[in-house]
């Protein structure tokens, strides 16, 4: 099934996909998902927050699987795709060997998990369970300057209805299957993982704001150039995470008014931190902050600083973890990535799989899963459907 949507999104310069969230190849995504619920004669339920939902059977204390189907711009084929294909596929293969459930096993598509157009990660897991204000998501804005408001009504959707919550009374576990954004299955040399914890992280953007001038007329002396504030302070990133055993990524720039010939007036980055529990997290920001505030000084550029969203640490529950990784007899292993199953543990029982990835590589093409451990993931989330279900 990942063959089938193989070509949604696929950018063919990078090799790369951009499934941002309502876009065109979202909405191609959005209907192969209503296709794959409609062909297994599973009723498509899309709640206000765009999240879509096929349910095997009715009822409360549905055992939800799936993840999401948006991208990273040139974001991998695995990252949340794999995780909707192989609960498709657990479904058949159940279905195949006569197995009924005793309770509803609903396949999720969570909107908007990498945050790529609005700015907010797992947007669509927020919203349904409350985490995130419904006011503040419609009046985010993507880079054309169109609000999610905008966007949906666009779409067809009711921004009247995004903040809906009462869809999540009815799920009573969430078992996340995703590709391991990381390299420590491949130590363990095992297909799949059982995971015990998401690190907090946070999105912050930090403004240098200086006075743009003309590249060759003036003197360095008589500068007040933010882009070296900027190039100063993701370098001490690297160094203040390193030494923290922290993380710390300046993905994103935006240079205005961006003259080869000019100095720039103002630099805008946004920043991606995470570290093991929060007070790592706020010490490495706050010294990254301190760091740009000084590189700032002497250009007498300023920085302003924006906290966009930061997620908390998510301990998995434990029973139901371990009850997983004795059942699959999986390796537990942490995670740097965050997850909808993150968002949503502090709200119903969850766990997340992971499935071997050779190249440890993520959020890029070069992402990977052999099918033998694509099919390992796939029994894997049978099993606990079976299990649990
Ligand atoms: O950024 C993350 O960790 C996730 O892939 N959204
Ligand atoms: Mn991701
Ligand atoms: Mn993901
Ligand atoms: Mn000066």
């Amino acid at each position: 099934m990942l063959d089938d949507i193989a070509v949604i999104g696929r950018d063919s310069r990078t090799g790369g996909y951009r499934r941002f969230a309502w876009s065109d190849a979202d909405m191609e995504l959005r209907e192969w998902f209503a296709g794959e619920a409609a062909g297994r004669g599973m009723e498509l339920v899309e709640d206000g927050n765009g999240n879509q939902f096929a349910w095997w059977g009715a009822g409360d204390d549905a055992l939800l699987i799936g993840s999401h189907l948006d991208s990273v711009p040139d974001g991998g084929a695995y990252d949340g795709p794999l995780g909707v294909v192989s609960s498709f596929a657990a479904i058949d293969q159940l279905r195949a060997e006569g197995f009924a459930p005793s309770r509803p096993v609903v396949v999720g598509n969570f909107a908007d998990e990498e945050g790529a157009r609005f700015g907010i990660a797992c947007a669509g897991s927020q919203l349904i369970t409350g985490a995130l204000d419904p006011a503040k998501a419609l009046g985010l804005k993507d880079r054309d300057g169109l609000t999610l408001a905008e966007v949906l009504t666009a779409r067809g959707r009711d921004p009247r209805a995004v903040g809906r919550t009462d869809l999540l009374d009815s799920i009573g576990t969430f078992v996340e299957l995703h590709v391991e954004q990381g390299r420590s299955l491949i130590h363990s040399d095992a297909a799949v993982g059982v995971a015990t914890a998401i690190w907090p992280h946070g999105r912050w953007r930090l403004d240098f704001c200086g006075e743009a001038n003309h590249a060759g007329a003036t003197l360095m002396e008589d500068r007040h150039d933010p882009m070296q504030a900027y190039a100063a302070t993701v370098l001490a990133s690297r160094r203040l995470a390193t030494d923290a055993g922290a993380r710390a990524t300046f993905g994103r720039l935006e240079v205005e008014p961006g003259g080869t010939n000019a100095i720039p007036s103002r630099v805008r980055a946004w920043l991606d931190a995470r570290a093991a529990d929060e007070g790592q997290l706020d010490d490495l920001v706050d010294a990254l902050v301190h760091q740009a505030r000084a590189a700032a000084d002497p250009d007498g550029t300023t920085v302003t600083l924006t906290t966009e969203s930061v997620s908390p640490a998510v301990e998995f529950d434990a029973p139901l973890r371990d009850r997983l990784a004795a059942l699959l007899d999986a390796p537990v292993l942490p995670t740097g990535a965050g997850h909808d199953a993150g968002v949503l543990s502090p709200h119903v029982p969850t766990a997340m799989l992971f499935v071997r990835n050779p190249t440890g590589v993520s959020h890029s093409p070069e992402e990977f899963a052999e099918d033998a451990d694509c099919a390992a993931g796939v029994d894997a989330l049978a099993s606990v459907v079976r299990g649990m279900a």
